[in-house]
């Protein structure tokens, strides 16, 4: 059953084949083109913009709307101010060939000037808010494995140009093990005109968060600024950020990720007041700002948005703080679930994760990742969104692995890996309760803990399941009888307590058991979509599926073949909470 979801949700456009997030992100395209020779706000007549930095007031300045890249520039070059790029027909057959390089248009990136202009889509109070004189440094991480040249160096580009140098320590750039020769000494020998990029090489592959983890330990900055190596920083991006970790050490803020077309490369507008949230399993997805909320906190387009779960590439964060919190669980692999992991521990340790909408940063969203993941992509990702539940979701953790993932919980299928530090650093922190964090952070959230509870109706029968003296009888419905409360849970489980109904392979017997996760044979199929008829209670043998069925005589219930329209295989339980 799917819950009912608001047009606007973009959660399931991001849920590829496998059912793993792809995290693609809709935009909507620029206005239209400006005439040749008119330049992007924040440039007057192709020069670059001297901002007036004082204003009387002191230990503050304006934000420095900064620029570099807007010398005189060529208005006709490919792509230039971030409008749509047009290859001609005679190039298709290019375009594509290269495409999978990048799983984008490799091909136009490669026209695009590396330091092109980008249209400032800022609210347009930004360019006048005041940030403090003295800002923590950063240190920005970029990861990369085989990324495109010209999108690595782009992003490289647009950071160093449009960051205040005095606040950009270093940008240190992360190889996790390229096989890409361009990324080897040509690479070097083009940073080596910068001295504040840096290069680490790691000896193996260690997927991103690994990578990330690689980077943070050498950096000198007082701010780790984590971004994805296929962005586009616009003007004025870093000090919103800084602020907010000046202000208060614990906040953890991102940018607004904008849309760099995979198809034109032009850079896309975004709605505003979207935040990232997650629908279970673990899925991440953005989400308006519902409006009665954005009402009762009068908040204009500029205001930090509060952000239930970070899409997970690019944010800052204080070093310190970092580490505080045991930066990421170094046994996640590759891809995928880190973003849940810190969001999760961030809120539910004592931090803040905002989204700063006076700072934009456009990432070119692939319909897939480029590059091998050295196991299974789906098994590696669900690994790791298990490791994540495990430590953090409490009792909520069986909503995840009711929605497809019980597979997860049998360790001879899965090893999720060893979580004894994961599960002390929390206690070691004390970190709040999965519970708190959704009553408080994310209260929109609908998060029932069992699907359905309450008296088990026969339909036939007229007649309600019960436990009697160890064994499973029918009684007289009495909604005040405990011998007549099950729940219908999310490991499938027609359950009362800690005993669970049991059906044996294919004969037709029936027992109650002690509930426990990875046994088959407690598991029923049973729909809760429409809440208002009674439906079947299918045992799970794949082969042979047996319903659930009340003898006539009101004597025990027994397993037999399903039949569509027999009522006494129909039943209904008090409650649903999924529809
Ligand atoms: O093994 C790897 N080693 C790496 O160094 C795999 C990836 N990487 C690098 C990669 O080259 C890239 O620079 O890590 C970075 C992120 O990988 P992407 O671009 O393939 O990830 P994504 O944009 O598809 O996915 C989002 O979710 C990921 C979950 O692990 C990470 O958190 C990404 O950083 C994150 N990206 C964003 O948040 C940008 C906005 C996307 C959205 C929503
Ligand atoms: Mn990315």
């Amino acid at each position: 059953p799917t819950p009912q979801k608001k047009p606007s949700e973009e959660v399931d456009k991001s849920v590829d084949e496998l059912g793993v997030k792809t995290n693609i992100r809709t935009g909507s395209p620029l206005p239209a083109p400006e005439p040749p020779g008119q330049v992007a706000r924040g440039e007057v007549n192709g020069e670059r913009v001297q901002q007036e930095t004082t204003v009387g007031r002191p230990g503050v300045h304006k934000v420095l709307s900064l620029d570099a890249t807007l010398a005189p520039r060529d208005a006709s070059a490919v792509g230039q101010f971030g409008q749509a790029a047009q290859v001609a027909s005679d190039e298709d057959a290019e375009v594509r060939r290269r495409w999978d390089e990048g799983h984008f248009n490799v091909y136009l990136s490669d026209k695009i000037p590396l330091d092109r202009a980008v249209p400032d889509t800022r609210p347009e109070s930004c360019a006048q808010s005041l940030v403090h004189d003295d800002l923590p440094s950063t240190s920005v991480i970029f990861c990369f494995v085989d990324e495109v040249w010209s999108t690595l160096l782009r992003s490289v580009h647009s950071v160093l140009n449009r960051s205040p140098p005095h606040l950009l320590k270093e940008i240190i750039l992360v190889d996790d093990f390229s096989s890409k020769d361009n990324l080897k000494e040509p690479l070097d020998q083009y940073m080596a005109q910068f001295p504040k990029v840096r290069i680490v090489r790691l000896k193996e592959r260690q997927g991103l968060i690994r990578a990330r983890l690689a980077g943070a330990a050498v950096a000198k900055g007082e701010v780790l600024t984590f971004l994805d190596s296929h962005v586009e920083c616009n003007v004025g991006w870093l000090e919103p950020l800084l602020e907010r970790i000046y202000l208060d050490r614990k906040k953890v803020p991102c940018p607004v990720i904008e849309v760099i077309s995979d198809k034109d490369m032009s850079y896309m507008l975004v709605d505003n007041f979207q935040r990232g949230i997650f629908k279970w399993p673990l899925v991440f997805g953005w989400s308006p700002l519902p409006a009665e909320y954005i009402k009762k906190n009068n908040m204009t387009i500029s205001d930090p948005i509060r952000c239930p779960v970070m899409a997970g590439g690019l944010f800052s964060i204080d070093k310190k703080y970092f580490y505080e919190l045991g930066s990421y669980d170094p046994g996640l692999d590759v891809w995928g679930g880190e973003n849940m992991e810190i969001s999760f521990k961030i809120w539910m340790c004592g931090g803040e994760i905002e989204i700063i909408p006076c700072s934009r940063v456009g990432h070119i969203f692939r319909g897939k990742n480029p590059y091998k993941f050295p196991k299974d992509r789906q098994k590696t990702v669900e690994r790791n969104l298990a490791r994540v539940a495990e430590v953090w979701l409490d009792e909520y953790k069986d909503l995840f692995y009711g929605h497809g993932y019980h597979h997860l919980l049998d360790k001879r299928l899965t090893d999720i890996g060893n979580l004894t530090e994961q599960i002390e650093l929390r206690k070691r922190l004390r970190c709040k309760s999965f519970k708190w964090y959704l009553d408080n952070v994310y209260p929109d959230m609908v998060a029932p803990l069992v699907k359905a509870e309450g008296l088990v109706f026969n339909r036939g029968l007229r007649k309600c399941l019960a436990v009697q003296g160890g064994s499973l009888t029918f009684e007289t419905c009495d909604l005040s009888k405990q011998s007549q409360h099950f729940n219908y849970t999310w490991m499938k489980h027609v359950r009362q307590q800690e005993v669970c109904v049991a059906h044996r392979g294919a004969g037709t017997g029936l027992a109650l058991q002690t509930c426990h996760n990875v046994e088959p044979e407690l598991r029923w199929f049973h729909q809760t979509s429409n809440s208002a008829t009674a439906e079947h209670l299918v045992a799970g043998v794949a082969s042979h599926p047996m319903c659930l069925e009340a003898g006539p005589q009101s004597d025990a219930p027994r397993l037999s073949q399903c039949e569509p329209s027999n009522a006494f295989q129909k039943w209904q339980f008090t409650h649903y909470h999924v529809q």
